[in-house]
């Protein structure tokens, strides 16, 4: 059964009083609203429970905001099959696991971001299937969601997760304990992350984590795959796999054009055109915007790793306070951050020509910039 929102209802919010149950068959779309539809849980209450059995269950265009959970699943608690497209859920929080979502059933999510969430483990979502049932994400940003122990953005508990073209960044758990994807392993769990052309970077307390101390790990790589630091990293083998990668370049959480807002990289970002010419399943890229683009002006089209493509418009960025370092400082913009280091020499020196990109320094890529620092100070280079 379709549902729609009439235009009068464009840009406003349903606040839920109570959990949802939708039956089977049920399709909640609110894509032809210019300002969108937001559903809110108001702090208090879960958003939708798919109950077993219930299936082919869809939401599009739709903001599921401040759901609350005191078990698991803040704003999606899926027992059966659900398909998300073009939805945002941020600010959704449950004192266990899954801050948005808990999944024990068949979940699908396209074209989606979780931004802001919070719980225990899977700040974002806890994946737990068995059998047939699973957790896909397909050209998603999962970014700045927050766990107090493990998988600031996912934790994958148990069966099988999917993560494809999408890009997780800037999310936290505690450390060594994947800020950005924490799973069990193959032995422990029978947990299986499958990940391709997807970035897990600039996550903090490690981006991939595998949390059980025996067997076999359980992220298994599709390739082209950008990923920072972690426990998992031996996974990560594949054809165009980047590990190491702790600065991956990334614009901070915005509207950039689509129904949701994204991290596209900046110029300069390993991520760009560095996809593969592998097969291309999704033209586009999570905005709706064309997918092979040449970023990197060397001719001929390529894939960017991650759920947003570089389409060689640079992305501004704008400093929003005048403390030394931190959230909105100058030093905060990436491109600003070659020389950055524990000691941070640069806090009592004076940098009085313009930094040039880490690209230009750890690449040896001429022409260099030049530095003019004060006495004592100390040039530290380092590599991305
Ligand atoms: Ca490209």
């Amino acid at each position: 059964m379709p549902v729609t929102f009439i235009p009068a209802l464009d840009g406003q919010t349903i606040v839920l009083g109570s959990t949802i149950y939708p039956d089977s068959d049920v399709h909640i779309d609110a894509s032809a609203l210019p300002g969108g539809l937001t559903l809110s849980g108001g702090g208090v209450t879960l958003l939708f429970q798919l109950l077993p059995g219930v299936e082919r269950v869809d939401l599009t265009g739709l903001t599921l905001t401040a759901g609350f959970s005191s078990t698991t699943g803040g704003a999606v608690d899926n027992l059966g099959e659900i398909t998300l497209l073009d939805c945002t859920l941020h600010g959704n929080s449950a004192t266990g696991a899954g801050g948005a979502i808990r999944n024990s059933g068949k979940l699908t999510l396209v074209g989606c971001t979780l931004y802001g969430n919070s719980a225990s483990q899977g700040g974002a979502i806890i994946s737990a299937t068995t059998g047939e049932n699973f957790t896909r994400l397909a050209r998603c940003t999962v970014a700045g969601n927050t766990a107090s122990t493990r998988g600031g953005g996912l934790w994958n508990f148990r069966g099988e997760t999917f993560l494809i073209r999408c890009t997780v960044t800037a999310n936290s758990a505690a450390q060594h304990s994947g800020g950005g994807v924490a799973a069990s392993g193959v032995a422990a769990n029978s947990a299986f992350t499958r990940c391709l052309n997807t970035i897990i970077a600039g996550n903090a307390g490690s981006d991939v984590a595998r949390m059980d101390a025996v067997g076999l790990n359980g992220f298994i790589s599709g390739g082209h795959n950008l990923i920072g630091t972690g426990s998992a990293l031996n996974a990560f083998i594949a054809a165009g796999d980047l590990v190491n990668v702790t600065d991956p370049r990334l614009a901070a959480l915005a509207g950039y054009g689509g129904p949701t807002p994204t991290t596209p990289p900046y110029s300069g970002s390993a991520a760009i055109d560095a996809g593969g010419a592998t097969a291309n399943p999704y033209p586009v890229d999570q905005r709706g915007l064309p997918r092979l683009v040449d970023g990197d002006g060397m001719g001929g089209a390529q894939v960017d790793i991650g759920a947003v493509e570089y389409d060689g418009t640079e992305v501004s960025a704008t400093v929003l306070n005048n403390a030394n370092a931190g959230a909105g400082s100058l030093r905060s913009i990436p491109r600003l951050l070659p020389l950055r280091h524990p000691t941070d020499h640069l806090a009592t020196s004076s940098v009085r020509h313009p930094a040039p990109a880490i690209g230009a320094l750890g690449t040896a890529r001429p022409p260099f910039s030049r530095l003019l620092l004060d006495p004592g100070s100390v040039l530290q280079f380092r590599h991305s």
